[in-house]
């Protein structure tokens, strides 16, 4: 094993000449870093997981070429190479286990023994995993552990936290983008995105939203085409939307169709077909949470273009494409 981290540390510093931004993954044993990495690398995750608790790979985020190092406890806690990798890394991704309080108390618990070990210009990002384990701590009460409110008291730090399932994909690429972000220090991949038409379906596969961006730029075969996908989405919604591993990404003609589904709600959002992909799956993750919260503050089930122009009108990246949209009733 310590022949594999000086190898690791070895191969960082060189990486670290092409300007690569290198992320560590850390977390204890089963909290779900090898499930993170295996959704960095592949949009799913695996059947059977590794079995190496560290482990070093090159992932593609958008147009981003990231490094990133799986370290198992063990490793993090002894390794006198890991020390090194830890002074030099530019990003720290802390797996907390939200399925009970004893798991939490016990992350924090490890995240307190690495912490002085991380430098101060090291963005850290805490993924709250495991959310759609049903007695999984709410992640307000979570927020509120003195042990994380001393995290975030220290204001020299870019930390933040994000409520997700590494097993269900929820929330992953927001939490993604922002640590991303911080360590490029420039907004990824906000121009690659263009939206052109979202669908929203209930359970059972009922639309509940649609609108179409800009129609003229959906070309004609492509409009037909997205018809009849539409039509059978609705006939299989049952099988697709129910599946865990939905296949989430499909290429049809000029377009890229983006799948999401966050709490019996599933997204479908149309964009260009050479646009990123991670970044219209946090896209499509934003505008399914606002609509999720307009539909609960006012449950009708009829929504006027106009709110639907409002909701949209909140994710920034989605009202720049809006702005060229006259409003008009349907
Ligand atoms: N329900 C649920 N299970 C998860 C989630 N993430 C990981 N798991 C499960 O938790 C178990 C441990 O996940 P791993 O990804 O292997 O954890 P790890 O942190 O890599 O563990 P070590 O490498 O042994 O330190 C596996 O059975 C995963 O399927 C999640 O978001 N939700
Ligand atoms: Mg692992």
């Amino acid at each position: 094993m310590s022949n594999y981290l000086s190898f690791i540390r070895d191969k960082m510093m060189t990486e670290k000449d092409r300007k690569i931004p290198q992320i560590v993954i850390l977390g204890l044993e089963g909290s779900g870093k090898s499930t993170v990495l295996n959704r960095l690398l592949f949009g799913t995750i695996a059947e059977g997981q590794p079995e190496q608790s560290t482990c070093f790979v090159n992932v593609k985020y958008g147009t981003t070429i990231l490094s990133v190092i799986e370290a198992g406890e063990e490793t993090a806690r002894e390794s006198p190479y890991f020390q090194d990798i830890l002074g030099e890394i530019d990003g720290v991704v802390f797996v907390i286990d939200s399925q009970s309080n004893r798991h939490i108390e016990a992350s924090f618990e490890y995240v307190f023994t690495l912490f002085d070990k991380i430098p101060q210009k090291t963005s850290i990002l805490f993924l709250a995993n495991k959310i759609d384990k049903p007695d999984a701590v709410p992640f307000p009460d979570l927020l509120q552990d003195p042990a994380f409110q001393i995290i975030m008291d220290d204001i020299n730090r870019s930390v933040s936290i994000y409520p997700i399932s590494a097993k269900t994909g929820e929330t992953f690429y927001t939490a993604f983008d922002w640590i991303i972000s911080r360590m490029t220090g420039r907004t990824p991949l906000r121009e690659d995105v263009t939206p052109k038409r979202v669908i929203i379906l209930q359970e059972g596969g009922v639309p509940a939203f649609d609108y179409t961006f800009d129609a003229s730029s959906i070309e004609e075969h492509d409009s037909t085409l997205l018809g009849g996908l539409i039509s059978a989405l609705n006939i299989m919604a049952t099988t697709i939307f129910e599946s865990e591993s939905v296949m989430d990404v499909v290429k049809l003609g000029a377009m890229k169709m983006i799948i999401r589904k966050v709490s019996g709600w599933s997204i479908v959002l149309f964009v260009g077909r050479d646009d990123s992909e991670s970044k219209a799956q946090s896209l499509a993750e934003e505008i399914l949470q606002a609509f999720i919260e307009e539909r609960n503050r006012d449950p009708t089930k009829e929504m006027p273009k106009q709110v639907k122009y409002e909701i949209l009108s909140k994710i920034p990246e989605i009202a720049i494409a809006l702005d060229q949209e006259p409003i008009k009733d349907d």
